[in-house]
């Protein structure tokens, strides 16, 4: 469980009781699956929310990732503010009603959930990062794209950021990537959008992390300058510093390189509250903080939405 005062953060089984009882209070507009079981056995929850979101229907999909690393459990609040904002928002809220109706939006709220149970093992926090596979992989350098091309990751299973044997060798990564695969409909990627959530830095991020080069095989000079145009609006609406990710670091095997390098999903990883300071501490602010910080990122998360409509110059194509 989560250390004494911290009771607002939601442990995996609290989480789950929300998702269920989302989906039971919102039926026509909320459905709970999951992509795949984690390393140990606990499903990786997908919640669809969409008007009729037992059909399919040709609407812009967009997607929400969170907690791939353990120890960022205000990432799992953030995609529960997203779930509870849409589907509590819907039918009183004109705004809210209007992207629930236009949009196909998936949320996993916890990509990585044995990570994240292990790490408040015991009423403590553990400071664990990877998944719990062996040593640990880290499931954010696991993904196929130029999987450990660069520098950016380590072959060590006991580093930090341990890629794995190969790529897709964590359940975690492989489950959700197949869930992306299974969006090619006609051929045609359904999901347009992504934000990947992370803590912290107060960053809004755009790859390629792989390579320092702002343009690179599979990303044109106007491919590039909308994800800054967007990431930077974004950025202006939550006071978080926009940039091309690897200009903080070279990351191989990220999932926004993954998502854009073989799917051309606009995607984006978010790293949340605090801006700075405090080593291992600032992954775990007071729950006091999952009010501001979860909501801070509203105005962000309905400019993806609308973005996920495409340009106005592909709109017309
Ligand atoms: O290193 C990561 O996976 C992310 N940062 S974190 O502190 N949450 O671990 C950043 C991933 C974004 N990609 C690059 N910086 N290249
Ligand atoms: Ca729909
Ligand atoms: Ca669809
Ligand atoms: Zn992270």
């Amino acid at each position: 469980d989560f250390p004494e005062g911290d009771e607002g953060y939601h442990t995996y089984a609290e989480l789950t009781d929300k998702l269920e009882q989302a989906a039971s209070d919102h039926g026509d507009i909320a459905q709970l699956s999951s992509v795949g079981d984690s390393f140990e056995g606990r499903a990786l929850h997908l919640l669809k929310i969409s008007g009729n979101a037992a059909q399919d229907e040709d609407e812009p999909e967009v997607l929400f990732t969170c907690n791939q690393h353990a120890r960022e459990h205000l990432t799992t609040e953030m995609c529960l503010r997203i779930v509870e904002r849409f589907t509590d928002g819907y039918g009183s809220d004109p705004a809210i009603t209007e992207f629930v109706d236009s949009r196909e939006i998936y949320v996993i709220p916890t990509v990585n959930p044995d990570g994240a149970e292990y790490d408040i093992s015991g009423g403590e926090y553990q400071g664990w990062r990877k998944n719990r596979q062996d040593q640990g992989t880290d499931v954010n350098r696991n993904w196929g794209y130029e999987w450990g091309c660069c520098g950016g990751s380590s072959d060590d299973p006991a580093d930090e950021t341990y890629r794995g044997t190969e790529a897709f060798s964590s359940p975690e990564a492989k489950a959700v990537a197949d869930f992306v695969d299974s969006r090619v409909v006609g051929g045609a990627q359904q999901i347009t959008a992504h934000i990947d959530f992370h803590t912290y830095s107060e960053l809004v991020l755009w790859p390629y992390g792989y390579t320092s080069d702002d343009t690179a095989e599979g990303m044109t000079p106007e491919e590039a300058k909308r994800f800054a145009d967007v990431g930077t609006e974004m950025a202006e609406s939550n006071g978080y510093t926009p940039q091309q990710s690897s200009d903080l670091y070279i990351t191989d095997g990220s999932i926004n390189d993954w998502m854009w390098g073989e799917h051309k999903i606009l995607s984006f990883t978010f790293e949340m509250y605090p801006a700075s300071g405090g080593g291992i501490d600032g992954f775990y602010p007071p729950d006091e903080q999952i009010g501001p910080q979860t909501e801070r990122n509203d105005e962000a998360v309905d400019i993806l939405l609308r973005e996920a409509g495409g340009t106005a110059a592909s709109a017309r194509s």
